[in-house]
């Protein structure tokens, strides 16, 4: 399982014994790179930064750490080790070895899935490809960098496994996938928040946390499916998934701190005008980030994600350790529905209802990060909350959408809603505030007065340490 860096293309799959898809993987190798110069960070292709490289896949020290230019990241395709006699763990082929090839009858949902999660990794590079030049520190500088390295390598994983079990229909997926532009009003992404621009250092750190954390819980559905390949690349993907939402939940916290720093130094809830972002607007930073990212999750009942499930394509979060029949015949799932003016809570069929069953595992995780800055609020005697919207709160997709919602989970009438609006979600003065605080700061060591500096540095390094070299 030793990743080959001899090889044009990185890899632990033994790209070199297998002639035609390494010679597909590197036709499509050249559109990456000028997808990655033209879409990529801005400004700062010729610029050595502190990345992170995969050197092996197993628990243990997978990383390497060097100053690189980001052209010549190694991007590679890595897989996590196989698990040995692994069965598959629900569906309607429960108990069956794993599959090693997609059979015929599923191709199609499985190519939509992979396409889908795809999508999301070189928008998410496009979405964030202005920030450098407003960084609140090289630190921060690096860890976009490095998320976006990794959004860059997301997407090799998708692609190879367009190329390597899709023929030529997943070739012209993949090559699909770099012709697509986030936000393009001809051409967009799939999803709907991977089309909202992210202007601002407070909606990066906001979507680090939230719409990367969506990343997760669908990595870790699609981690338990019966198409090993897939689950084993996800499984890999979830590692390095893991410092981009600890960038985000970190990042917001940063930001809360230096706000409470700043409120007991003035004595006052308005710190605008001493340079810092009001807990209130963080709340309606938060509720932005947070309403879109749970659109991510779908309808509240959707058969294709009971297709999915029976199919045994893409499972529930921690489906191996969940203690059920794993294939929902008979179960019931309570989903919160708006019925005229009331939200009841009604017994669904399970199988219908996944959507909704991963969004409340995402929920509770987002609980858990909202509580942490809450601790911050507190610890510097604040008497001020932040909480998550209602989940019906600004929502585009699945029943929600029909209906207006306030944060506190009341339903609204449409009048009441443009009236409230702008004490809920960020106006545009706002934003242009927030925008006007983004000065890039980028002496070593040195942080934004809008975010407190971090608790340590990247890999042991001091916080003074030449993380980006200018
Ligand atoms: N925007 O039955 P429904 C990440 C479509 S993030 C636009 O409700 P389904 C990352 C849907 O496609 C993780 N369209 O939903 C994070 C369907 O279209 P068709 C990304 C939407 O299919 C940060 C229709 O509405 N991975 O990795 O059960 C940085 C009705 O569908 C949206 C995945 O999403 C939306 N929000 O579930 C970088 C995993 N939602 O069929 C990376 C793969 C739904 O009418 N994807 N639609 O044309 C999936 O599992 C499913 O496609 C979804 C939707 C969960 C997204």
């Amino acid at each position: 399982m030793a990743i080959d860096y001899a090889e044009r293309i990185p890899n632990n799959v033994n790209l070199a014994e297998d002639r035609r898809l390494r010679r597909a993987l590197e036709q499509w190798q050249p559109g990456f790179q000028s997808w990655w110069r033209e879409m990529g960070p801005a400004g700062y292709q010729a610029t050595e930064v502190y990345l992170r490289t995969a050197i092996s896949v197993d628990a243990q020290g997978w990383a390497t750490f060097g100053h690189v230019r980001m052209p010549d990241y190694r991007w590679g395709i890595f897989l996590a080790e196989p698990h040995r006699d692994r069965t598959i763990p629900f569906g309607r082929h429960l108990g069956e070895p794993v599959w090693y090839e997609v059979p015929g009858e599923y191709r199609g949902a499985l190519r939509r899935l992979i396409v889908t999660q795809g999508d999301t990794e070189p928008a998410s590079v496009e979405q964030q490809r202005h920030l450098g030049a407003t960084c609140p520190s090289l630190y921060d500088l690096r860890n976009l960098f490095q998320v976006n390295v990794e959004e860059g390598r997301h997407l090799w994983a998708m692609v190879y496994l367009l190329h390597a079990y899709f023929g030529r229909d997943g070739r012209e997926e993949a090559d699909t996938l770099l012709v697509r532009r986030s936000g393009s009003p001809d051409n967009p992404r799939i999803l709907g928040a991977f089309n909202e621009p992210t202007p601002d250092w407070l909606s990066y750190l906001m979507f680090t946390f939230f719409t990367d954390r969506d990343g997760k819980y669908q990595l870790a559905s699609l981690a338990e499916s019966a198409f090993d390949p897939l689950s084993r690349t996800c499984r890999f993907m979830l590692t390095e998934e893991a410092h981009h939402m600890f960038v985000g939940e970190t990042g917001v916290g940063r930001v809360v701190q230096r706000t409470c720093e700043l409120m007991k130094e003035h004595d006052t809830a308005d710190v605008g005008p001493f340079g810092g972002i009001d807990l209130k607007l963080i709340q309606k930073y938060l509720n932005f980030h947070y309403s879109v990212s749970i659109d991510l999750f779908g309808s509240e009942l959707s058969t294709n994600a009971a297709n999915y499930f029976s199919m045994g394509l893409k499972g529930r979060f921690n489906e191996t350790a969940r203690a059920d029949d794993h294939q929902l015949s008979e179960a019931r799932y309570s989903v919160a529905r708006c019925n005229g003016d009331r939200i009841v809570d009604q017994d669904e069929p399970a199988l219908l209802a996944l959507n909704e069953c991963l969004r409340d595992s995402y929920a509770i995780d987002c609980a858990r990060g909202v509580a942490k800055w809450n601790r911050t609020i507190k610890a510097a005697g604040i008497d001020f909350e932040l909480t998550l919207p209602h989940r019906g709160f600004h929502r585009a997709i699945g029943d929600w959408a029909a209906v207006k919602v306030a944060p506190d989970g009341s339903i609204i009438s449409a009048q009441e809603w443009e009236r409230c609006r702008d004490q809920w979600l960020p106006t545009d003065a706002e934003r242009a505030f927030v925008g006007s605080l983004m000065q890039g700061v980028t002496a070593p060591g040195k942080f934004a007065g809008w975010i407190a500096p971090p608790a340590r540095g990247i890999n042991h390094q001091p916080l003074d340490f030449d993380y980006v070299r200018l």
